[in-house]
Formats: C-alpha cells, sequence, structure tokens
C-alpha cells in the first residue's frame, strides 16, 4: 500500500473517533501519524521491511501494528467496526462549518440526518429547534454554512486554474533546482472543470523547490509540507499539490499524475499481462525489479506496447485500444486553429471596437476573426438594427484595406421561439457568415426546441450553430434537444457545430463534439469574447476538441482563407 493511502486511513480513523466522542489526545494522535506518513521520505512498505515503523516520530505501537495489519491484509479490522457504528456520510456533516462532532451526532441520533441534503432540508422546515440546545439561530447558521461549504467546494472553471497553474509553473521554474516541470491531473487533460492544480517537478533537492513553493505570494494556507509532496490553498480558494520525483521517474510520475485515474487502472492491468510492474516511479520487470522505464512519458507507454496518447484523450474511452492497434486520431493540434469566429464589438454588447479586435487578432498571429454581434431582437445585448447591420459591413470593409487578417462580417443571430430568425435574408446574405442562436424560451420541451433549432438551420445562410445546448456550467442546465436530430440536420445542411469556447459555457462540450463527428457533422470554434482580454479563450474550445477527438479536418478554423469563403456561400 502507498503512504497516502494509509495516510488516508488514519485520517477517516480520526473523523470517526471525533464523531463518537473519544477523547482528543486520540484524535489527534491518528491525526499527526497520517500526517507523518504523507509526507514521509520512503515507501511506508519498506520501512515496514526494515522493521523501523516506531522509529517515525509519532507512530506509536498501536498504530504500527494497524499500518503492518494493512500492508499485509490490505484492510484493516479496527476501521470496519468503527465504520459499522456510524454512518459515513455522517464525516461529510461535519465540514459544514457550524456542524462539529457533538451536533452531528444528536443530528444523527435524534433526527436520522446523515447527508448534507437531510440536514438542509431539516433546517428549512424548522425541525432543529426542538433539539436541545439547537435554535432558530442555529437553523440559519447552519444553512449559511452549508451554502458556504459547496460554494467552497465546487470544482473551478477551467480559466481559474489554468491561469493560476502557469503563473506557478513559471514562478518555480526560476528556482535552478528544477530539472523539469509540468502541470499534471486534470488540467493537463484540459477537462471541462478542474477540482484541483497537479503540478509536478522533477529536482535532486526537492526542499528547495518546497521551500520556494509555499513562498508563492497567493499561497493563502499550507495543508501539508513535505519533501514528496506539499499542498497549499491560493487566495482564489483553489488547491494545488505540488510533487516532487526524481529525473529517472518524471515521466512515469507525469503519467501516474495525470491520469484519469481510470486511464491509469486500464493501464495497470495492461502491464500486468505483461509481467511488469507500473507505478509513479516507473515501469519494472515483476520478478526482478528491474527498472525498464520512466525518464518520459512516450517511454512508459512504449513499455507497455502503446504508442503516445495525448493527455486529452486519456479517459477511458477507447484511446488505449487504439493505442495498442497504432491506429489513434491524429488530433487537432493547438496552433492549427488560425482564428476565431465568434467576437461581439462595441456594435452590439462587446467592450473593443472592430479595429481594436483586428489589432489583437493580428497580434495573436490569427489568420481571420469574425465579428459576431447580436441581432437586433435582443435588446439586453444592444442587438444591432438591420439598418446598423449594414452600416457595420461598411465600416469592416473600409478596416479591411489597412489590415492582413482577414475580418469577416459576421452576426450572431437569435432564434425566435417559433424557430423564425431575427433578420431577414435580405440581410443576412449581405453578411460574410452568421451564427444562429438561441437566447429565450429555454425551458421548451424537446419536440418544440428541436424543431425551432432545425428550422433555423435549414436557412441557408446559416453557417453556425452557436453554443447548442445553451448551457452555462454551474449556472443554468442545457436545454431539452434532440441532439441526434440537430446533427443529422446539420449534416444535410451543411451547417457547422460551434464549439463556444467560454469557459462557463464549453458547448458543445467534448462528448458531444464526438459525437458530432462520429456522425459526419463538422465544428467550428468561437470564443464569444465580449472584450480583448476574452479572446486568449480560443484554446480552451480546442481543448474541448482535442477532448472529442476532433481532427484538423474536422474544424472549420483550421481550413484555409479560400475554403471558409467557399463554405460560407456568400
Ligand atoms: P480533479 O482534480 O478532481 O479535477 O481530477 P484529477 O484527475 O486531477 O484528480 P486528482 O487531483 O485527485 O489526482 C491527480 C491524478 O493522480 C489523477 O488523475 C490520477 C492520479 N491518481 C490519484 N489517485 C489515484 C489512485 O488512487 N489510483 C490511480 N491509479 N491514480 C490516481
Ligand atoms: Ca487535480
Ligand atoms: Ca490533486
Amino acid at each position: 500500500m502507498k503512504n497516502q493511502e494509509i495516510a488516508e486511513v488514519f485520517y477517516q480513523i480520526a473523523d470517526l473517533l471525533e464523531i463518537k466522542g473519544e477523547l482528543p489526545f486520540k484524535i489527534r494522535a491518528y491525526r499527526r501519524a497520517a500526517q507523518r506518513i504523507e509526507t514521509l521520505e520512503m515507501d511506508i512498505e519498506d520501512v515496514y521491511r526494515q522493521g523501523k515503523l516506531m522509529d517515525i516520530p509519532g507512530i506509536g505501537e498501536g498504530i504500527a501494528k494497524k499500518i503492518k495489519e494493512l500492508i499485509e491484509t490490505g484492510k484493516l479490522e479496527y476501521l470496519e467496526r468503527l465504520k459499522k457504528e456510524i454512518p459515513e456520510e455522517l464525516i461529510k456533516l461535519m465540514e459544514i462549518p457550524g456542524v462539529g462532532p457533538k451536533k452531528a451526532l444528536v443530528l444523527y441520533k435524534k433526527l436520522g440526518i446523515t447527508t448534507v441534503d437531510q440536514l438542509r432540508e431539516a433546517c428549512e422546515k424548522g425541525r432543529l429547534r426542538s433539539l436541545e440546545g439547537f435554535g432558530e439561530l442555529t437553523e440559519r447558521n447552519i444553512l449559511r454554512g452549508i451554502e458556504m461549504l459547496e460554494r467552497s467546494k465546487g470544482r473551478f472553471l477551467i480559466n481559474v486554474a489554468y491561469e493560476n497553474g502557469i503563473r506557478i509553473v513559471d514562478y518555480l521554474k526560476k528556482n535552478r533546482d528544477v530539472l523539469n516541470i509540468s502541470i499534471a491531473g486534470s488540467l493537463r487533460r484540459m477537462k471541462e472543470t478542474i477540482g484541483d492544480i497537479d503540478i509536478l517537478v522533477s529536482s535532486l533537492n526537492p526542499d528547495s523547490i518546497m521551500d520556494d513553493f509555499v513562498k508563492y505570494p497567493d499561497v493563502k494556507e499550507i495543508l501539508v509540507k513535505g519533501s514528496k509532496k506539499t499542498s497549499v490553498i491560493l487566495r482564489d480558494g483553489i488547491q494545488v499539490d505540488v510533487r516532487v520525483v526524481k529525473p529517472e521517474s518524471f515521466g512515469a510520475a507525469l503519467q501516474y499524475f495525470t491520469g484519469s485515474k481510470e486511464h491509469n487502472i486500464q493501464i495497470r492491468n495492461i502491464a500486468v499481462k505483461m509481467g511488469l510492474k507500473i507505478n509513479e516511479y516507473g515501469v519494472f520487470k515483476k520478478e526482478t525489479e528491474e527498472y525498464i522505464a520512466g525518464r518520459t512519458e512516450e517511454e512508459v507507454y512504449k513499455a507497455i506496447g502503446l504508442d503516445y496518447i495525448e493527455p486529452e484523450l486519456r479517459e477511458n474511452r477507447g484511446e488505449i485500444e487504439l493505442a495498442q492497434q497504432g491506429k489513434l486520431p491524429k488530433i487537432v493540434r493547438y496552433e492549427e486553429v488560425k482564428g476565431d469566429f465568434h467576437i461581439h464589438s462595441t456594435w452590439s454588447d462587446g467592450t473593443a471596437s472592430i479595429e481594436e479586435i483586428a489589432r489583437k487578432a493580428q497580434e495573436m498571429g490569427y489568420e481571420f476573426v469574425g465579428i459576431a454581434d447580436h441581432s437586433a431582437s435582443l435588446k439586453v445585448a444592444y442587438g444591432l438594427s438591420e439598418e446598423k447591420v449594414l452600416k457595420k459591413i461598411q465600416e469592416i470593409r473600409k478596416l479591411q484595406e489597412r489590415f492582413d487578417v482577414r475580418i469577416f462580417a459576421g452576426t450572431e443571430c437569435d432564434i425566435k421561439p417559433d424557430g423564425s430568425l431575427d433578420y431577414s435574408n435580405k440581410i443576412l446574405k449581405e453578411l460574410d457568415f452568421a451564427y444562429a442562436a438561441i437566447h429565450s424560451r429555454f425551458k421548451m420541451n424537446e419536440k418544440e426546441m428541436t424543431e425551432r433549432i432545425v428550422k433555423a438551420m435549414e436557412n441557408e445562410y446559416i453557417n453556425i450553430l452557436a453554443h447548442p445546448t445553451a448551457r452555462m456550467i454551474g449556472k443554468r442546465d442545457p436545454i431539452n434537444v434532440d441532439l441526434e436530430r440537430i446533427f443529422e440536420v446539420a449534416r444535410e445542411t451543411n451547417t457547422f457545430m460551434e464549439i463556444n469556447a467560454f469557459p462557463d459555457r464549453l458547448d458543445l462540450n467534448d462528448v458531444h463534439a464526438k459525437m458530432a463527428k462520429e456522425r459526419g457533422v463538422k465544428l467550428a470554434i468561437g470564443t464569444d469574447s465580449h472584450s480583448l482580454d476574452h479572446m486568449r479563450f480560443l484554446k480552451f474550445g480546442t481543448a474541448m476538441a482535442r477532448r472529442g477527438w476532433l481532427e484538423k479536418k474536422d474544424i472549420l478554423n483550421t481550413y484555409d482563407l479560400r475554403e471558409i469563403e467557399k463554405i460560407f456561400g456568400r
């Protein structure tokens, strides 16, 4: 068993004892032991084999015996017994600010409450005030505590994690003891939301790295500091884990800590079948423990007979089988995406003028940029009247003379509830291209909503369907829509599906993008920028495309300008 796994067991015991109302020193002893084990230099299994467990400060006879049992049997009788006495969910209740072990116990015994949801309901119905030592104020405090807990426990949008992650890597790189460094975990896989940031470093002097890391100016709280792993909370509330390994293990550790867990389980199974052992230190021959790979990820995958798998694909969705057969898709590269179709200017609700957008696009090395302001009926977003659209087109044509970057005059045309479009064909025809988008009546039933969108896609001047499910992460559920049917019509009408790259949209997401591709539909990436600053979100759209297994040919943004113009068909 790994140090971390054993530490988890002792943390759990401490929590359970606390609920049981055991003596504080006993509880503290387990927590301290857990912390020691977590930050231990050596493998706890090795320490055990050398008979030196009790040399570790904070580990006495009782705990040493439990470690022995865990290593030998993989289980702990004592923990199993404790668990039978107390429902595990009760531990979660104690995480709520204002609910300690005593209150948790009373809630459980008197009201049978074991989950946060049950507790919320009981507070809302005023069922706590009848208990001794509880009152209306307690109910209000607990409700506020639940709200806070849920907010702080929420996963983070990818841009928040990404920007923090990049900054920390840049900061740590200044340390000369860093030999190699990479982001790992879900952030490296570019998942749509991120639980915590994982960073991996190789170095021969781990303490120097960790000393620097905890001095990072944004660190609010240090959770654990060891020379293998250090965890902190940033001022943004996001947790960051930094791990340091030796250079010969860097590839193996990067593979291990990039995950996903599901991907890694499969990888380990393959290794075992080949008589190999794979872990964060390397790939080893099972019999002789001989090290055969681990310095780079490529070498780790190769050692078990696989082609290199891009991090965005590592979700155990079939990529491992394809890597075995040498048949992985050649997913689109970030630098192959040569422009952005979806930008709002000061003509509607954006903060930058078209000129500023064009200049920025040129700076970013784009070949084209699409100005897609809102249409007339979207009053809250200063949608443009038909008359103004014509003026806007004129401005773009004039600006174009001064810019190399191609400026496409577009619109994000609203789809009305009956499926008709906000602009007449006469206007749509004058533009270079048009998005259609849902911005109202999100709650229609599936049949009506699907027909509404289909009708819009059937208009010959609509080229792209913007944010097809209209979901907002953490804020709005996706609309009820039959995506199979949408994709079918998209293929027939040659309508592109957008991958909206705005971090709280990411719509289509990875799974839907893959589905679209499999049905022969093409996609277009747009940031939905409302300021120059938002234009950097493009990479998150590309990330969704990569996670959806899309190749260059599947994405309009990678095409030559001539081809794009031909497709727009004006
Ligand atoms: P997150 O942080 O929830 O967005 O997702 P991840 O994937 O970053 O998960 P995290 O931070 O808990 O762990 C980082 C990676 O470490 C994870 O993707 C795979 C690896 N890992 C963690 N725990 C285990 C485990 O118990 N078994 C295996 N095979 N891998 C693990
Ligand atoms: Ca993570
Ligand atoms: Ca982590």
